[in-house]
């Protein structure tokens, strides 16, 4: 007998799991638990579990638990679990929680709870602390009831912080973990956030003017409500901050992500319909949790321009590398650019040629890429489609306060990029930390969106979703740029590639959805459209077999 068994036990009635078809198991993918929200009652309440474990694994420091599904459409729901410096939950522990979620039973999962706690040396005595969040989905209110049940069954100490974007539980999450300590992250509350922001967003502008107004599509999602209040802690007095806030409802959720926010915008490739789009007006989109940002305008003449993850990491490397150049500091710090495989070529060209920065690929998931970016002093990370941050290392920030200035002008820029430090988010990618950093690099520039767009042309290029029997025949290596398996597929894409001019192709196994999904990329656009359909072809021959 282990510790809590009659309590999880008769929680575990409540909060039953679906079982799937034979032979079908639930995942810890990289968006944690994501499913129709119907399928994630006895998820939510064994990730409970699961987070108390891990908890008290690490001394008794604070989990993360956020309910959301991003940009899925509304029906959807997620669940996932953050580390205690607000990074994603490491990757052994994917396992434990897919054991812990699949067991058949509840005696199973007691079984599967205290084997764990066993196997892992965990002490269940010990004390246990889970804090957590949700985003404004109405599936959330019994996905929190479930988790809180879990916590409550293995005896953690928790925190309900209501409703939240992702980044912000992230947040939370390391400012309890750093509470007095040298490396404190900042006040442990909602209200600690903002005020961190703001503050780091007028000292990082440093009087510097912003042009213009900026209209900020929501997704109606949770992103919404929390950026209006922000912008009550931006002071007025000190910065001409014009943002018009758009697709913000949040009380019908058959508006959340649709036709509206990042997601939208990338994928589709054109301005949400609703507000109707504005010629020229400076535009940017968050996702339904507001981790993901992509910026764009509706040119008169050329029509729409995006400026998506790619554009956002390229201009935040270019604008840090000259700071770090004027501070003195180029020799002292290594910076470092991460994409995936999903960058357009014309970004990881301009990045190394002319930034003359290293640039890394891996595998997609933005654990790959945070973990990669902690290599570096100061390692920008970015998914073409707008999750990404900018990751300081403790020598980077020391530098940056620590450096005793040689002119004016070395002082302004070890200043600036002290700010960033704390006005980008060091947990994860945040919207709203990088939509105030892009406004921030483009006061700095005196840029319009079309400056920045001319800092390089996008190679035209087409992502295509193949259905297929089972997705998992589909392995890759070298960041998933190539098919080991099914034998023969790479061939053919070879093959298909070299018909088309400075053209790039690959395909790989979705990590949040049964499907494959292709990417190909060109000197035209219809030869990046022909390219894909050619690839398409060929994955849904081999998904078939
Ligand atoms: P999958 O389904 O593995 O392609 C998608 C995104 C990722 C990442 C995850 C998590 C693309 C092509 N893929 O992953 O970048 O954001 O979802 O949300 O955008
Ligand atoms: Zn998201």
């Amino acid at each position: 007998m282990g510790n809590h068994d009659k309590e999880i036990l008769e929680a575990s009635a409540k909060h039953p799991i679906v079982p799937l078809e034979k032979g079908k198991f639930y995942t810890y993918g990289t968006a944690g638990f994501r499913l129709k929200a119907d399928l994630l009652e006895g998820i939510s309440y064994r990730v409970g579990l699961l987070a108390s474990l891990r908890s008290r694994k690490l001394n008794g420091q604070a989990i993360g638990v956020m309910i959301t599904a991003s940009h899925n459409p509304a029906a959807d729901n997620g669940v996932k679990i953050v580390d205690p410096l607000g990074d994603m939950l490491e990757q052994d522990w994917e396992r434990y929680a897919t054991a812990l979620v699949n067991a058949p039973s509840d005696e199973q999962l007691v079984q599967v709870y205290n084997r764990l706690a066993t196997d892992l040396k965990i002490d269940l005595k010990s004390p246990a602390k889970v804090i957590y969040g949700r985003d404004t989905r109405p599936s959330g209110h019994k996905l929190v009831t479930a988790l809180a049940d879990g916590l409550e069954a293995t005896k953690a100490e928790s925190v309900d912080y209501k409703i939240l974007t992702t980044p912000q539980l992230h947040y939370l999450v390391r400012a309890t973990n750093s509470e007095g300590t040298p490396l404190s992250y900042g006040k442990v509350s909602e209200v600690g956030y903002y005020e961190k922001l703001a503050e780091a967003f007028v000292r990082a502008l440093k009087g510097r003017k912003i042009n213009g107004t900026l209209q900020v599509d929501c997704a109606n999602g949770v992103g919404g409500p929390k950026l209006t209040e922000l912008l009550k802690y931006i002071p007025k007095d000190k910065v001409n901050f014009d943002v018009k806030v758009v697709n913000d409802d949040v009380l019908r959720p058959e508006v959340l992500n649709f036709e509206c926010g990042a997601d939208f915008v990338k994928t589709k490739q054109r301005a949400p319909p609703t507000p109707k789009p504005q010629p020229g007006l400076r535009s940017c989109s968050l996702d339904g949790d507001a981790d993901r940002l992509i910026y764009y305008w509706v040119d008169p003449e050329s029509g729409f321009v995006m400026l998506d993850g790619d554009r956002i990491s390229s201009l935040a490397a270019s604008f840090i590398g000259d700071l770090v150049e004027s501070a003195g500091l180029k020799d002292d710090l290594r910076i470092g650019v991460v994409q995936t495989a999903y960058a357009n070529g014309a970004s990881t060209n301009y990045i190394t040629q002319h930034l003359r920065l290293p640039v890394i690929c891996t595998p997609t998931g933005v654990k790959h890429l945070h973990h990669v970016a902690q290599g570096f002093d100061i390692g920008v990370y970015f998914e073409a489609n707008g999750h990404g941050t900018v990751l300081f290392s403790p020598d980077a920030l020391n530098a940056f306060k620590k450096k005793e200035p040689q002119s004016p002008a070395q002082k302004d820029a070890l200043d600036t990029l002290a700010a960033l430090g704390d006005l980008i988010n060091q947990t994860v990618g945040d919207a709203i930390s990088d939509m105030l950093l892009v406004e921030v690099i483009l006061a700095h520039k005196n840029w319009s969106l079309r400056d920045w767009a001319m800092t390089y042309i996008d190679l035209p290029n087409r992502l295509v979703r193949v259905e297929v029997g089972n997705k998992d025949l589909f392995q890759t290596t070298d960041a998933e740029r190539r098919l080991l398996h099914p034998e023969g597929a790479q061939d053919e894409i070879d093959q298909a590639v070299k018909k088309y001019k400075d053209a790039r192709a690959f395909a790989r196994a979705s990590g949040t959805e049964n499907a494959c999904r292709v990417y190909a990329e060109a000197a035209t656009r219809s030869e990046a459209n022909e390219l894909a359909e050619r690839v398409a072809r060929i994955i849904e021959r081999y998904g078939a077999l």
